[in-house]
């Protein structure tokens, strides 16, 4: 079986990440088979509770106030809007709904209680709830965890020599803090980054290297490639090469046997193949939904002929199965 380590060194991590691509694919696609079955991919909804307006300077975020996008500033919604959303998401085959704020932290009070009471809603509905609300403390993490809540995303986004490049006004550290409060709550933990924001190889290694020897691996990982948007600091920034993303992928697979690696934002720019390649390398989720937070994604159409060209099926739901009880990545 494969070792779940905490102890790996950059080095280690960059001979992974610098094998020859089609070793690199075959090496994750075994421990892909060893611990999932490869014909299931598990599904998320995103839905934009709250968007625009966000005090934060995340240089690629089409979201932050400071930046002139086409995003147009909407207020927190109404439950019964968001629990709608969630059923009709479970329709379409998700397993996973999450709730994403354009808030630099969460703060205690009416909109919190309302995120609380759509996180029952949601985990009403029978799906895994997630939420990412930009900062949290341990009471915070709780208060969501006993409001049903399953998961909570927050992303390193990139390696913590390259973050001062692309976001000053929170630290490493504050990230850091904030997947700690999510841990001690009982949540299970979504973690990963963005690639194609002028980082180097090292960065990637470097961020890999920060989550892999976090106390617990996350328990999922988005690798998104970068959606350049008008208006943003990012917005000329050349399109990330599919093997990149594989790389990323497959040294993510190799390092986290058993977390969920999901291939996140960037599917719209890529073919059935270029998904496929990224299924091999072990990516086992996907974000489904014509929408992510604020751009586009693809079509139904388009993700039901990924599925059926490639024989997969969406996982089923784990909502009401307590993250311990799931042989995953501890
Ligand atoms: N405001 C909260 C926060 O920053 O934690 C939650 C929402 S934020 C939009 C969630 C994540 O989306 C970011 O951490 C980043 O990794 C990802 N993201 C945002 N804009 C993106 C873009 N243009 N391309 C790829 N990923 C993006
Ligand atoms: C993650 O890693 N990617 C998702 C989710 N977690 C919240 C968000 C991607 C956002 C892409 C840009 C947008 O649509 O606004
Ligand atoms: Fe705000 Fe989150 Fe966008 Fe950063 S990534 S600007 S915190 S919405």
């Amino acid at each position: 079986m494969d070792e779940i380590r905490h102890n790996w060194t950059r080095e280690e991590i960059a001979e992974i990440y610098n094998r020859p691509v089609l070793e690199l694919i075959y090496q994750a696609a075994t421990v892909h088979r060893r611990n999932f079955d490869p014909q299931e991919v598990q599904v998320s909804t995103l839905l934009s509770i709250k968007t625009g307006g966000c005090p934060e300077d995340c240089a690629y975020c089409p979201q932050a106030a400071r930046y002139h996008t086409d995003v147009k500033v909407q207020k927190l919604m109404e439950v019964e809007e968001v629990v709608n959303a969630a059923k009709d998401a479970k329709e379409k085959g998700s397993s996973r709904f999450c709730l994403g704020a354009a808030w630099r932290e969460v703060r205690d009070n009416k909109d919190f209680d309302k995120v609380l009471d759509m996180v029952k809603g949601v985990s009403d509905v029978g799906l895994e709830v997630c939420c990412t609300l930009g900062m949290l403390t341990e009471e915070q993490a709780m208060k969501l965890k006993e409001a049903g809540l399953y998961a909570y995303n927050h992303n390193l986004d990139t390696s913590e020599e390259h973050y001062d490049k692309i976001i000053s006004t929170r630290t490493y550290d504050d990230r850091l803090k904030t997947l700690e409060h999510a841990r001690k709550a009982k949540l299970s933990v979504c973690s990963g980054g963005i690639i194609g924001m002028g980082e180097s190889h090292q960065d990637r290694i470097g961020m890999l290297h920060t989550l892999v020897n976090l106390p617990q691996h996350p328990d999922s990982v988005p690798v998104n490639a970068l959606v350049p948007v008008e208006g943003t600091p990012l917005e000329n920034q050349p399109m990330v090469s599919i093997w990149e993303m594989v790389r990323m992928i497959a040294t993510a697979r190799i390092l986290m046997p058993k977390s969920m690696v999901r291939l996140s934002a960037g599917r719209i720019r890529m073919s059935i193949e270029d998904q496929a390649l990224c299924f091999l390398a072990g990516a086992n989720s996907i974000f489904a939904g014509e929408k992510l937070l604020t751009t586009p994604n693809p079509e139904k159409d388009k993700d039901q002929e990924l599925f059926q060209t490639l024989n997969i099926r969406p996982m089923a739901s784990k909502q009401g199965v307590s993250v311990e009880q799931i042989p995953h990545c501890h």
